[in-house]
């Protein structure tokens, strides 16, 4: 293009080209070298703020194939995120550094009307981003929620403001969640009380546990690492919501069958005492009792049998046998003083003989 020609089309174009100083050539290039600066500083601090992103410790290590798949699309959104972040931060600093008033600039800036081919073009581009990003967030839940066929079954039960976890084809029921190493696990989420959620950070996936046996929610896990986690809730539930954390612990498989064993021979050995105690801790009684003289959310169970109690109406009551089966039967009947009547009741949860050991324990607590 000559010169002069170059002129005309600048000036019959200058709300397209968004060019300040038109008609003079110099004025073009000037407003392109702006966009080549802005170009290389854009490029330069994507690059940054994305290797920022991918090496600070953001998430906790990856313990499970599950996980594996969540970071990938984490770290795809990082990317995109770093040159979002980018294309803003250097056009806005930019435009105040370069573009600044210097001191006499009292005209009004250019009038522009839009620009259609930029419009279609930052419409089209992001439609594609984010119809692939569900093309990719589709198969990572099909990923995650993939069934494989000789998976563990464990049965989560969460409640205020622990978690018990049971192994029905074997008999185990335990305070700690033990997983073997490579090998699926199929939880069965359920909640005594109000709704929790089962959350491990390690292993990414989360889901919540619902009350009622209609509601039995899953979630699968396949473990990669060996180690200890703990297991939150991710529900707000309650006042010792925050402490509702119970240990997970992965071992190798085989190690996994001896802990399975030592378990199922521990249920069938033991005294009433021991029995009891094992049972406080799976029914969740200690997350609200102590047994070393602290008040938690319940009264402590230390020297509590055999000495006289306050209930809220102000009547003095011998705790005795009688008293402790009402305790846990029907808790709301009678209010221990300076409590609130949060206890749930083990009507029906509990057989006769587990009664039996849970006050024989509560008697042994001097
Ligand atoms: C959600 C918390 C919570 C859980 C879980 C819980 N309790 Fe309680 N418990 C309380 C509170 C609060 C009180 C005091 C208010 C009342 O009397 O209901 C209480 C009172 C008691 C008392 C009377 C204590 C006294 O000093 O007179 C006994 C006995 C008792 N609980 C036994 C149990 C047993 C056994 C379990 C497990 C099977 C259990 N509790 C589970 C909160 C809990
Ligand atoms: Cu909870």
């Amino acid at each position: 293009m000559a010169a002069s020609a170059k002129v005309v089309y600048c000036l019959k174009n200058r709300h397209k080209l968004q060019i300040r100083a038109c008609p003079q050539e110099r004025g073009v290039m000037k407003y392109l070298r702006h966009f080549l600066n802005v170009s290389v500083l854009v490029i330069i601090t994507t690059f940054i703020v994305s290797l920022l992103l991918e090496f600070l410790p953001l998430l906790p290590q990856q313990a499970s194939v599950e996980a594996i798949s969540i970071d990938t699309m984490f770290s795809m959104h990082f990317r995109v995120i770093s040159f979002l972040f980018a294309l803003i931060v250097v056009f806005m600093l930019y435009s105040l550094v370069v573009f600044r008033n210097r001191g006499g600039e009292t005209d009004p800036g250019d009038h522009f009307e839009g620009n259609t081919g930029l419009e279609i073009f930052w419409t089209i581009v992001p439609l594609i981003i984010v119809i692939y990003f569900a093309f990719i967030g589709a198969q990572s839940l099909a990923d995650v929620t993939r069934t494989e066929p000789d998976a563990l079954e464990v049965d989560v039960i969460a409640f205020q403001w622990s978690w018990s976890f049971e192994y029905p084809a074997y008999g185990v029921t335990s305070t700690t969640l033990y997983l073997p190493k490579d090998r699926q696990t199929v939880l069965n989420l359920t909640s005594r009380d109000v709704i929790h959620s089962f959350w491990v950070p390690e292993f990414r996936v989360k889901q919540d546990a619902l009350p009622g046996k209609d509601f039995v929610r899953q979630l699968r896990i396949t473990p990669i690492k060996t180690g200890d986690y703990m297991v939150r809730c991710a529900e707000l539930c309650g006042g010792a919501h925050a402490y509702m954390n119970s240990p997970v612990v992965v071992v190798e498989p085989e190690e996994f069958e001896i802990w399975l064993i030592s378990q199922q021979n521990a249920g069938e050995t033991g005294d009433s005492v021991t029995r009891g105690k094992a049972l406080a801790e799976t029914m969740g009684c200690l997350s609200c009792h102590s047994t070393d003289g602290t008040t938690l959310v319940g009264p402590t169970w230390k020297n509590m049998y055999g000495h006289e109690v306050t209930l809220i109406d102000g009547t003095r009551v011998m705790v005795d046998e009688l008293y402790l089966r009402r305790a846990i039967l029907q808790p709301n009947d009678e209010i221990v003083e300076g409590f609130q009547p949060i206890m749930p009741s083990y009507e029906g949860l509990l057989t006769e003989e587990q009664i039996a050991d849970l006050i024989a324990y509560m008697k042994s607590l001097e």
